[in-house]
């Protein structure tokens, strides 16, 4: 029998792209500083010379899909991190910007057999947003630390 399981400790030579919604960015700039905290105290070399690590900014979470399409399809990144917030509002654009944000990051993933972290909040509120990303607490954080788990994981079941 085998176990699988990812590691934390593993970010000597990872490369992880960051893909940013700037609709929200009150929201989505705090998802972004604590995901770099967390990859930072991790072990990745998050400089702006480094080579760890690219951040790619989309306009809304609606874009979100096309561009970690076009990073994955590089072939560089073990893991990437989708960063958004979809705070709904009086119409149904809500509803479809984060089904089409959701589905859209699912079968890319699924199709590059890259893995993606589902980085996008989805509230009804504003302040419920904020909650989420450092008043409370701060779940860029916790993307991060999937990350890291989902691309040793993958590393590790890629070796078998
Ligand atoms: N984009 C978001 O990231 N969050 C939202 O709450 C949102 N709402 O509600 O409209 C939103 N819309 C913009 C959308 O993602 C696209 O950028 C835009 O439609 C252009 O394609």
């Amino acid at each position: 029998m085998a176990t699988f399981e990812g590691k934390f400790t593993d970010a000597t030579d990872l490369h992880i792209g960051v893909v940013v919604a700037r609709f929200n960015d009150l929201v989505t700039g705090k998802l972004l500083s604590g995901c770099l905290d967390c990859l930072e105290r991790h072990g990745i070399d998050t400089s702006p010379e480094g080579n760890q690590l690219d951040i790619a900014w989309v306009p809304g979470s609606f874009e979100l899909p096309i561009v970690s399409q076009e990073l994955a399809k590089s072939g560089k990144y073990h893991v990437l991190i989708t960063l958004g917030a979809v705070i709904r509002g009086d119409t149904p654009h809500f509803e479809v910007v984060i089904s089409e944000a959701s589905k859209g990051i699912a079968s890319v993933s699924r199709e590059t057999a890259t893995p993606i972290i589902f980085g996008v909040l989805t509230t009804d509120t504003m302040q419920q947003a904020l909650e989420r990303a450092g008043i409370k607490s701060n779940l860029g954080w916790t993307y991060a630390l999937q990350a890291l788990e989902m691309a040793s994981l993958m590393k590790t079941i890629e070796s078998i």
